[in-house]
């Protein structure tokens, strides 16, 4: 049996908590023969609710969980870390500016990159989820500056899921058929997912969609605002689609791509496309099993880099608005 890795998950006690613990702790993520162990962070209230997570996980027997450490310690949350998902932040109340949640979360967002820096394994790699996810990361990213910028990413893959299956509707062909479907930018209501550059059943997608008006009338507008219209169907924010997303990631960044494949993730960026340097821009990306590269020369036409630009701008707006906590 191999040795265990350490996965830290905070907000443990949340809704993709809820969703993602279950299948770490079953291998769904690092596969079938790595036993884990559980470093759940979550803040000292929501302790009692996590003891309660922690039974359910107790009662599971799964036999690659080899522990489970609950805590409200940052140093305890990230001691031995290989893999940290930061899914805890403080959701966006009325009457919240997007300035307020991005002051509040960035705070939160310098304490655990430092205790990431302070306590993590020297291979930690961390995935952000909380949002607003790009800009948190950035900020985690700069108060852990001995952490190398390629170990870090935030989640737009979600996105690229609803983008996927939004097309595979249209088009009548099952999910598993469309591909090279990459999201560009922040996760936000800007984000942009890339049809043009898309494949379904390895056909340039805007051949077997051919509606044109479609895709800016009904498919950007639909993956954009499917956050909002599963609140307004559940009364609760996506929570397992969510989990699953965070899931694919980092199988994704850890086993290789498929030849002639990409997937989408925010990464530190190095200039491609011209994206300013040091962003957290979600890309199409590929990788080999241990290293991931940006996809280059990804045609990019007049409307795609309009596209790119807005969503460009407002990460450089986050970054502006959080410029203090960049350590
Ligand atoms: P919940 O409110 O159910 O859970 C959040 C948990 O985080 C709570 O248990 C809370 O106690 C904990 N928490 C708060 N501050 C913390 C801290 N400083 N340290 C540790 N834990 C802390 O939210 P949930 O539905 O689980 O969503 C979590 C985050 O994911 C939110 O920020 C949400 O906006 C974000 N999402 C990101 C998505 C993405 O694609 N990147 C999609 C889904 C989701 O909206």
């Amino acid at each position: 049996m191999k040795q265990p890795i350490h996965v830290t998950v905070t907000g443990a006690a949340g809704q993709i908590g809820y969703a993602l613990l279950f299948r770490i702790a079953s291998g769904a993520v690092f596969g079938p023969d790595q036993p884990v162990v559980l470093r759940l962070l979550e803040i000292a209230p929501a302790l009692p609710a996590l003891e309660g997570v922690v039974m359910e996980l107790q009662d599971c027997a799964f036999p690659l969980l080899a522990d489970v450490v609950p805590t409200a310690d940052l140093d305890e949350g990230f001691r031995g870390t290989n893999w940290a998902f930061l899914v805890g932040s403080v959701p966006r109340k009325a009457g919240m500016e997007r300035k307020d949640l991005l002051g509040i979360n960035g705070k939160i967002f310098i304490g655990q990159g430092k205790a990431i820096a302070k306590n993590a394994a020297s291979d930690v790699r961390t995935l952000v989820v909380g949002n607003p996810c790009n800009t948190n990361c950035l900020i985690a990213m700069n108060n852990a500056k001995d952490v190398p910028a390629d170990r870090w990413f935030a989640m737009t893959r979600l996105d690229e899921n609803r983008a996927k299956t939004q097309l595979a509707i249209k088009a009548g062909k099952h999910v598993s058929e469309v591909s090279n479907l990459a999201i560009w930018g922040n996760h936000s209501s800007t984000m942009y997912p890339d049809y043009f550059n898309a494949k379904i059943g390895g056909k340039p997608c805007t051949e077997v969609i051919t509606d044109s008006a479609w895709y800016a009338e009904t498919f950007i507008p639909t993956v954009q605002q499917r956050g909002a219209a599963i609140i307004k169907a559940r009364g609760l924010s996506s929570a397992a689609s969510a989990a699953n997303a965070a899931i694919d990631t980092v199988r994704s960044l850890i086993n290789p791509t498929p030849a002639g494949d990409c997937t989408s993730v925010a990464v530190c960026s190095d200039g491609s496309y011209g994206i300013e340097k040091g962003l957290m821009f979600s890309y199409p990306i590929r990788s080999d099993g241990k290293n991931w590269s940006i996809v280059q020369d990804v045609p990019v036409g007049e409307f795609s880099r309009a596209k790119i630009t807005a969503t460009e701008n407002e990460l450089k707006e986050e970054k502006s608005m959080v410029a203090e906590l960049l350590g």
